[in-house]
């Protein structure tokens, strides 16, 4: 009897200790119409709780979160929690019509979720329509409580996320490009933590400030949260030590300059050892595509050395570091060539499904007697764009995780191609023949555990470009990223099966190429498509799904009661 208590004694307390440091964190995303006011100019824009940016989400490792996201906005919303693996939880992961229907106006729905295997920084932010340009907000992972960072515990942590603010609602400005075929309007500022900084006209007293202790190190998360734009990123004076990216650690490395496509988070470690004074944190486009329009301007914030300066140095402005030109593609390519797992990887050597996927842009023609009005892209046609020539058309009436849960036919076909259907020239001058892509809501099925390799295969149909490419419910291995064709002969013996980093949005360079792997351990309907929503809207995009395994810890959670229909 004793000896049975005692025992029953010990097994609670290690099931305890053992849960002891993992929390449950509960949040309530209340969408909503707020007047923002930014560079003289007050609208209506859409938040969560009214802030901009939403609130900064705070777990540690291991951690569970509830979010309970009620929609009082005239818009359909969803919410996607960025980068987060969402094992077997694929009904939270967010995107519209891929694993849910909209939470409509006057609805609610409460996204559960686990954070597992993750530290460093992700974000979350609205999946609908062009939302995100001012529903989005951090996610700062810690170690668990009982665990370290991989490098000395900085003396201060600042989140840093940029983000593209517009003059007009961004609703009114994807709808018109919807309308007319063309290309969106640009930005009018991109804001550090939804502030444009004092390079823009009234917004002096708002800039963001980051306090910075002589001798002291800074953590500095940086995000990018921008809608259509990759950005160069830099701080004067200071060396940047990248410590992470994604939510992985990386293998330490010191830059001038970063460059973040939209969807993309890199931590560096700042060090307080220049003169006391103030200095500019800023960040402007890495623009790619030539010859295209691009908001050009500079935001800014400013670090502020806490120790005392001189006098003179304390009224003088802040110093302004420089920064690369806009269309700086070397630079961005010693950048994101820089990365490197810390220590030994689970990269699969073995690969069971090999893709070959084109990513970029196409036109479609208007038929002869269309309306003028809705055929602004060059020479009266339309913009599209498309993935192994397949324009990715969502669903409408159930997501495609439902349809594939429950099995309703007639919302997928299940024949996106493995390889382009036509082999060219990817990068070179492309004939006008192969311009138009079809339109299809086609997923291509893995069976659960597959090691997969995408080689990413960058277009130059109309106009060459970056593209952020981010998976959902997966973290890949960037193995190897080059210029011009990919050649399976020569640049397969490139590949980093060693230490590659891993990430969830890869940057497809310019007329150029990048090959990821990753195990397909986690079922469900996953989009993999460009983080710029300019390209998304237009069918940059495809969708694997993964089935169930063998056994509970394989298998696809049941729906969530309040999942929304359509
Ligand atoms: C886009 O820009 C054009 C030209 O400046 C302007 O006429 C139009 O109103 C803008 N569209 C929106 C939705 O703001
Ligand atoms: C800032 O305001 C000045 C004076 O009103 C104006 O001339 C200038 O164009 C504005 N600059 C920007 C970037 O809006
Ligand atoms: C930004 O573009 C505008 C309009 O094309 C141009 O007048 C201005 O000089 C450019 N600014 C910079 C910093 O390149
Ligand atoms: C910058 O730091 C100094 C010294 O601590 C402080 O007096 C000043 O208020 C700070 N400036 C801002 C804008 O936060
Ligand atoms: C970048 O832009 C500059 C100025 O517009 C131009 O002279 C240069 O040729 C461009 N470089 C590349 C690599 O396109
Ligand atoms: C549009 O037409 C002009 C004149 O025929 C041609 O030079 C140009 O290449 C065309 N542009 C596109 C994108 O088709
Ligand atoms: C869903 O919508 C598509 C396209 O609108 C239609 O073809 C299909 O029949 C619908 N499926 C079901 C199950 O209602
Ligand atoms: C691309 O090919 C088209 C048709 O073959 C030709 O008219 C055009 O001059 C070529 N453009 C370039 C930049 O080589
Ligand atoms: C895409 O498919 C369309 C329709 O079959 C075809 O006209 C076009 O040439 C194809 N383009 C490519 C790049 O495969
Ligand atoms: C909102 O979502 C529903 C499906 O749940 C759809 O029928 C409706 O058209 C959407 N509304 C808008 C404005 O997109
Ligand atoms: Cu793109």
């Amino acid at each position: 009897m004793a000896h049975s208590t005692i025992m029953f004694l010990t097994t609670f307390l290690l099931f305890f200790s053992s849960l002891a440091f993992a929390k449950t964190h509960y949040h309530d995303f209340v969408v909503q119409a707020t007047k923002v006011t930014r560079l003289c100019k007050t609208r209506s824009s859409i938040t969560v709780n009214g802030q901009l940016p939403g609130p900064t989400l705070e777990v540690n490792n291991g951690d569970s979160l509830v979010i309970k996201v009620v929609n009082k906005a005239q818009y359909n919303v969803t919410i996607h929690w960025h980068g987060v693996r969402q094992i077997r939880t694929a009904w939270a992961d967010g995107p519209e019509f891929i694993t849910q229907c909209p939470i409509r106006p006057g609805g609610s729905y409460t996204y559960r979720f686990m954070i597992s295997g993750q530290e460093g920084t992700l974000w979350w932010h609205a999946h609908s329509s062009w939302l995100r340009a001012t529903v989005y907000g951090a996610i700062v992972i810690r170690p668990k409580e009982r665990d370290s960072y991989p490098f000395a515990k900085p003396n201060h942590e600042s989140v840093i996320v940029l983000g593209e603010w517009w003059n007009a609602n961004p609703i009114d400005v994807i709808r018109q490009a919807t309308r007319t075929g063309g290309a969106p309007n640009v930005s009018d500022a991109y804001t550090i933590n939804g502030q444009p900084g004092d390079l823009y006209n009234c917004s002096k007293k708002d800039t963001f400030i980051v306090p910075m202790g002589s001798g002291e190190t800074n953590l500095i998360r940086v995000i990018n949260a921008a809608l259509n734009q990759q950005l160069f990123f830099t701080i004067a004076g200071h060396k940047l030590t990248v410590v992470g990216a994604d939510a992985s650690y990386v293998k330490p490395f010191t830059t001038s300059v970063l460059m973040l496509g939209p969807g993309q988070t890199t931590d560096v470690l700042i060090k307080g050892d220049q003169p006391p004074r103030q200095y500019y944190i800023a960040a402007r486009a890495y623009a790619s595509a030539q010859g295209a329009p691009f908001d050009n301007t500079t935001t800014t914030a400013i670090l502020n050395y806490t120790t005392t300066a001189t006098s003179a140095a304390s009224n003088s402005n802040p110093i302004m570091p420089n920064l690369p030109p806009f269309n700086d593609t070397k630079t961005a390519t010693a950048f994101t060539t820089s990365f490197r797992s810390p220590g030994k990887t689970l990269v699969p050597t073995t690969i069971d499904e090999n893709l070959f996927i084109t990513a970029g842009l196409g036109i479609n023609q208007c038929p002869k007697n269309a309306n003028s009005n809705t055929c602004q892209a060059p020479n009266g046609t339309r913009f599209t764009a498309s993935m192994n020539n397949v324009s990715f058309v969502l669903p409408s009436n159930y997501s495609l995780l439902q349809a594939h849960h429950h099995g309703i036919p007639g919302v997928f076909t299940t024949d996106f191609p493995a390889t382009p259907p036509v082999k060219f020239d990817y990068t070179g001058n492309v004939s006008r023949s192969l311009w138009q892509p079809v339109r299809g809501t086609k997923v291509y099925k893995l069976k659960y555990g597959a090691r997969v390799q995408v080689v990413l295969q960058g277009t130059s149909i109309f106009t060459a470009e970056n593209h952020p490419i981010h998976l959902h419910g997966y973290d890949f291995y960037v193995v190897a990223e080059g210029f011009g064709n990919f050649d399976p002969k020569s640049d397969t013996a490139r590949f980093n099966l060693v230490d590659p980093p891993l990430r969830n949005t890869v940057s497809l360079p310019v007329k150029g190429w990048a090959v990821i792997r990753f195990v397909a351990d986690n079922p469900g309907t996953w989009i993999m498509h460009c983080h710029l929503d300019v390209h998304i809207g237009w069918g940059l995009a495809m969708v694997f799904v993964v089935d169930n395994g063998v056994g509970q810890l394989e298998t696809l959670e049941q729906p969530p009661e309040d999942l929304p229909v359509c």
